[in-house]
């Protein structure tokens, strides 16, 4: 088509060393608390967009998690839509790389690249600063996306959230040597999402104040682990907070269990390789995968180990990735 706008971002996903659990504005998607995360490479999202049709937005997703998420995308087009002062009816083209299971953060890098994608196609020229304002509203933990390596999202105070988004903490080349691996221990669709499981910790969990505050404390130590490769203080910090916004999710009602006996089996054997002086530790997300925290030099053995546990189907090595960028090659 002639007067076709179309562009096409990659971005990767990421995971959260210092967890986002709560939003204070819904609406706007602001977080109770400042979170951190390492953008993976491994873990990607190709999207195409165009601008141009008539009649509904057109969507092909290939993976389902985002699929039944389309009326949130169909919101986010709309958003940047005003926001570009333009009219078309979308089409997009999105694909992921990595297996469509619970708790791999599938929403980041989708909602990261559909952000990206969309506002090149509809011709905004955003700094990454507000194109992580923009993919946090719609979905929070995709601000994290647009920037690569550790990357933190700050909580802000103003309520219309404009001090609200992603700011990398370091470059993926800083700290080349961490790993996380991603193990697969079931690949059913989880219990409860994330938006509602937040929500309803928010409103119901008693320990949710403690919650705030103690995250906040952990993002002070996990910054400054990131900074100095303090890998002993980051893991630890991390696999802890983990445990506490588990600690949240368990404690509301009604209650959300995301644990699986495969989770708890890798979680285990973990703080069993920590006592052999294998420096591993884990995390995990709003589903029953376990990811494991560790350095280069001792990847081969957590490998080793962790396929010859029963509950892990396979593994996915991230190392830290770049953000979201625009590339030539579309996808239609
Ligand atoms: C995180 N999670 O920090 C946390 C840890 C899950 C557990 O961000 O409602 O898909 O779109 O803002 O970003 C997953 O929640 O939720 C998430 P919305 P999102 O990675």
């Amino acid at each position: 088509m002639a007067n076709e706008r179309k562009a096409t971002a990659v971005a990767n996903a990421n995971i959260a060393l210092v967890k986002y659990w709560g939003k204070r504005d819904p609406a706007l998607i602001l977080p109770y608390n400042g979170s951190m995360s390492m953008t993976c490479e491994g873990l990607q999202t190709i999207t195409t967009v165009a601008f141009a049709g008539e009649g509904q937005d057109e969507i092909i997703i290939n993976d389902d998690e985002l699929r039944k998420d389309e009326k949130d995308i169909r919101g986010h087009l709309d958003r940047i839509r005003k926001l570009a002062g333009i009219q078309g009816k979308a089409r997009i083209v999105s694909e992921t790389n990595f297996p469509v299971a619970a708790g791999l953060a599938s929403s980041a890098s989708g909602l990261a690249a559909l952000t990206l994608a969309a506002a090149a196609a509809a011709g905004l020229q955003l700094s990454p600063k507000d194109l992580s304002i923009l993919a946090r509203q719609g979905s929070g933990s995709a601000c994290r996306s647009i920037l690569g390596g550790f990357v933190e999202w700050k909580r802000g105070s103003q309520p219309d959230g404009t001090d609200s988004y992603a700011l990398q903490v370091a470059p993926p080349q800083h700290w080349p040597d961490f790993r996380m691996v991603a193990c697969i221990v079931s690949d059913k669709a989880k219990p409860v999402g994330s938006r509602a499981g937040m929500a309803q910790t928010v409103a119901t969990c008693p320990y949710y104040p403690q919650w705030v505050e103690t995250a906040t404390k952990d993002l002070e130590t996990v910054r400054q682990g990131i900074l100095t490769k303090d890998f002993l203080a980051v893991a630890a910090a991390a696999e802890l907070n983990a445990l506490k916004m588990h600690a949240t999710m368990m404690t509301t009602t009604p209650p959300i269990i995301y644990w699986t006996p495969a989770t708890l089996e890798v979680m285990h054997a973990v703080r069993a390789w920590r006592e052999e002086g294998i420096p591993a530790y884990f995390t995990m997300d709003a589903g029953p995968q376990v990811k494991i925290l560790t350095l280069e030099p001792q990847l081969a053995e957590v490998e080793r180990r962790l396929s010859q546990l029963e509950g892990v189907a396979r593994t996915i090595v991230c190392t830290p990735g770049q953000g979201a960028a625009l590339q030539e090659k579309h996808l239609f």
